[in-house]
């Protein structure tokens, strides 16, 4: 394929800036984009094994998820003790959580202890955004661009970019015409907000609508909360931690890290393998109270047919309504606020603080915006279908351009000119997640194709870094200048990738999973659902096999 116009001038620019002779200051061994927990560890690694490496991050700090999302009652939905580096002994040892689950403010502390204890920060450039990657197939070099003009080569590209940093605000007509302060969740101001006094407007009910509304109500005078798709929440019952319990999470931490390196989800716990229609109803309730007591994610490994069975997801999921039922006193609310259009867990299971208990209260309204749509935002409120809310302040809970957005939102273009968005117009295509032919050098940390969203991240973007790493390690030894996917092996992977996901339910919710969020974009489902630990397996043995899959130059 020729080269377009664009990419061309890109080169020649890159070239007549330096090209080969680039000053060495430009040149580095490898490019990491995001200092996330992924982008962190990326350039850790890389520099352990003597790489030159730059890293770009738009925010001007480390953290890249937990850097932005600052809105009130921001937490992870992976306890502490597992949401964690497990590559330094002395890190996990030294650093100490205070609640069972962590806030948004303690992993950010977090991040930037991590960024202090391994001096990450001298080799990366902040506020800095990269705009452009263009394969160099002459020089074998990736040139990279940024928003502030940077121009920099490199032989490895790596992407750190998270999966769901791209915020998305959808278009509703008259949104730059409201007179108060609107503000993403993702995109959350560093000062705080100030809701005193205040009649909040919240749009979206995920996991960031769930965890921000009760923490909103407190504080606001009124909350309306825009609500299209009711969504399962958990309880979290959060607590602080227990010095016992986590002394003993340290003590036995090698061996609980490995169990979780080679779980379903990358997570601790147990998931029954039995099926819930052989189970009592006495037993089932047995079984789901303890695990509702438990709270957190654990209640969907109550039956090994959760995932794949209608029928048996169909009794969790009434359990579930059952409690929401029992807890809002307004029938009419509980019903609305009870999911009956997706099987449970096949959107993105919310785990909350007090969700379902705030809508007893006084000040909080729900409007059912999949009967009555927003139509408007108003200079003073959102108005639907049948009425006009009015609102001092919007806070938009609307989610992200899941998974290919922050890719493509950088214009990336590989061997012969292709386009990466060309590429992938009709979804993401890749080799495990890691890779995508035609764009040799290019590793995609989480990337689409891989566990990612659907394990802890933090279990997940190891594993990456690790393989990563050791690949490019084995590359620089064996004198290897290039790796790419081989096309026969990424169908094969996408293949696998959708076929394991249709043996699920996940398919039958428009889930962000889908990219049903985002008018417009391909239905395809994104994350490997085969489980961490089989996931894992696959990528260690590829490599044992010398790369199995993989296009090795010299
Ligand atoms: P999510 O889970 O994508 O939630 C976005 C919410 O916004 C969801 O309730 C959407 O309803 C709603 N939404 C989006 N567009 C609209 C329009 N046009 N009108 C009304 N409502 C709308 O994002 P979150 O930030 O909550 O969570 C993202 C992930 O972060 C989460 O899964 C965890 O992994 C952490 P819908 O369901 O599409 O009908």
């Amino acid at each position: 394929m020729p080269l377009d116009d664009a990419t061309t001038r890109f080169l020649e620019q890159m070239s007549e800036a330096g090209g080969d002779a680039l000053e060495p200051a430009m040149r580095y061994d490898a490019v990491v984009v995001g200092a996330g927990f992924a982008g962190m560890y990326m350039l850790h690694r890389l520099r352990g094994l003597g790489l030159t490496v730059r890293g770009f991050e738009t925010g001007d700090g480390v953290g890249g998820t937990w850097y932005w999302n600052r809105y009130p009652g921001a937490r992870c939905d992976v306890e502490s003790m597992q949401y964690s580096y497990s590559f330094d002994e002395e890190l996990q040892q030294e650093w100490e959580w205070s609640e069972r689950y962590p806030s948004q403010p303690e992993i950010l502390l977090y991040a930037n202890h991590v960024a202090d204890r391994f001096d990450l920060r001298r080799d990366i450039r902040f506020e800095t955004r990269v705009t452009r990657a263009a394969y160099d197939e002459s020089a074998n070099l990736w040139r990279v661009e940024t928003d502030r003009g940077d121009h920099v080569s490199a032989t490895y590209l790596i992407t750190a970019v998270g999966c769901l940093s791209a915020a998305r605000i959808p278009d509703f007509p008259g949104a730059g015409s409201f007179r108060g302060p609107s503000h993403h969740t993702g995109r959350w101001p560093h000062e705080g907000v100030n809701f005193t006094g205040r009649r909040v407007a919240v749009i979206g009910t995920g996991s960031s609508g769930i965890q921000a509304i009760p923490v909103i109500a407190e504080r606001a005078e009124h909350v309306t909360v825009f609500q299209r798709t009711a969504n399962y929440s958990l309880p979290a019952w959060n607590r602080p931690m227990d010095p016992a319990y986590a002394q003993w999470v340290k003590a036995n931490y090698a061996e609980l890290r490995a169990g979780m390196r080679t779980s379903p989800a990358g997570v601790m716990g147990t998931s029954n393998t039995t099926s819930a229609l052989e189970a009592t109803e006495e037993e089932r309730l047995r079984e789901f109270e303890t695990r509702w007591a438990k709270g957190g994610v654990s209640f969907l490994g109550a039956y090994g047919d959760t995932a794949i069975d209608p029928a048996a997801n169909e009794i969790s999921a009434e359990f579930v309504r059952g409690k929401i039922r029992e807890i809002v006193t307004d029938p009419r609310v509980a019903e609305l606020l009870a999911p009956k259009d997706h099987p449970i867990g096949t959107k993105r299971i919310c785990i909350d603080t007090g969700y379902y208990a705030t809508y007893n209260r006084p000040n909080v309204t729900l409007v059912d915006v999949r009967t009555a749509p927003i139509e408007e935002i108003t200079p003073t409120g959102v108005r639907t279908a049948d009425a006009e809310y009015p609102a001092d302040m919007i806070v938009y809970a609307t989610g992200y351009d899941a998974m290919t957005g922050p890719l493509l939102g950088i214009d990336i273009t590989g061997k012969g000119g292709l386009s990466l968005r060309r590429k992938w117009a009709a979804g993401p295509r890749t080799y495990l997640g890691l890779m995508t032919a035609g764009f040799p050098n290019l590793f995609t940390i989480t990337g689409p194709g891989s566990p990612s969203v659907l394990s802890n991240m933090m279990v997940s973007i190891e594993q990456h870094v690790e393989w990563i790493a050791d690949c490019v390690e084995r590359l620089r030894a064996g004198g290897i200048a290039t790796i790419d996917a081989d096309p026969a092996a990424e169908d094969a992977w996408v293949e696998h990738v959708n076929e394991v996901a249709g043996h699920t339910l996940y398919p039958r919710a428009d889930s962000w999973y889908l990219g049903a969020n985002i008018p417009g974009k391909p239905r395809v489902f994104m994350p490997y659902v085969g489980g961490v630990g089989a996931y894992r397996q696959k990528c260690d043995q590829v490599a044992a096999d010398g790369y199995a899959g993989f296009v090795l130059s010299a």
